[in-house]
């Protein structure tokens, strides 16, 4: 279904939330607005291939409609579970249906939940494939860190954000690079301005050397930007 939530002029814009219609056009919303989204996550499936252990669990943490959850399970070792969490009713009754569709190594297993609550099991791949920048940044540490503590030791997290940079030029060359990938994604500048709105106090990020001075001190022992298409990438960080 095609996204144009934001497309008419609104008297008042509320804080993004992802409900019921969000979760009906978010496959579309994510596309056009995040650039490296797909690449990523195929990639996602190849670090699975690489780092999943058997008989360990696999984390896709802010799984949405678990494209992520998807691919992970397609290249799972043996006797692992892939576990999917979200926190919004609207995503996980229609990832649960999705995950369904799709053949796998493992089972695949979508849970409604917090991940800053939750108790993580021993696990060899953990992904936060744009979710840690919703996450109030108080609680950024001490996710990381319980994170960091379930993986096995040579573990992987995948953790894809929108960066933001010191550096003012770099900020608004990629910021504006950002706005005319949308705009060539067909939405219109009163959508991406209202959407902007919408996510201005719900989408914090942070720069990409405070993501990596926060998995060092987490307990990983290596951290890589591995990916990045303007102000979105990817790091990888080993435990
Ligand atoms: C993908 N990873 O397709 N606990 C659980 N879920 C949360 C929390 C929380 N505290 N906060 C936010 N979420 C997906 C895309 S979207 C990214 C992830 C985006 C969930 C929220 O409900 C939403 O489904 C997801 O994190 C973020 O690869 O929309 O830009």
């Amino acid at each position: 279904m095609h996204d144009n939530i934001f497309a008419a002029p609104r008297d008042r814009i509320g804080d993004f939330s992802f409900d019921d219609t969000v979760a009906n056009v978010f496959p579309d919303m994510i596309r056009r607005s995040v650039p490296g989204y797909s690449n990523i996550v195929s990639a996602i499936g190849m670090f699975t291939a690489k780092f999943s252990r058997p008989d360990t669990k696999l984390y896709d943490l802010g799984c949405s409609l678990g494209a992520c959850s998807i691919e992970m399970n397609r290249y799972a070792a043996e006797g692992c579970e892939v576990i999917g969490i979200d926190n919004s009713e609207a995503m996980v009754s229609r990832a649960r249906e999705i995950v369904k569709g799709y053949k796998g190594n493992g089972k695949v297993n979508i849970i409604a939940g917090d991940i800053t609550d939750f108790e993580f099991e021993p696990s060899s791949v953990v992904v936060l494939n744009f979710v840690l920048q919703f996450i109030a940044p108080e609680k950024r540490d001490a996710l990381m860190k319980k994170i960091a503590d379930s993986l096995v030791p040579g573990g992987i997290l995948v953790l894809s954000e929108k960066f933001k940079f010191a550096d003012e030029t770099i900020q608004n060359t990629l910021f504006d690079l950002h706005l005319d990938f949308k705009k060539a994604n067909g939405y219109s500048d009163l959508e991406i301005s209202q959407k902007r709105t919408s996510l201005e106090n719900v989408l914090i990020s942070d720069e990409v050397p405070t993501h990596i001075a926060r998995l060092k001190n987490c307990g990983f022992s290596h951290a890589s930007v591995w990916y990045q298409c303007f102000n979105f990438g990817s790091i990888i960080a080993i435990k």
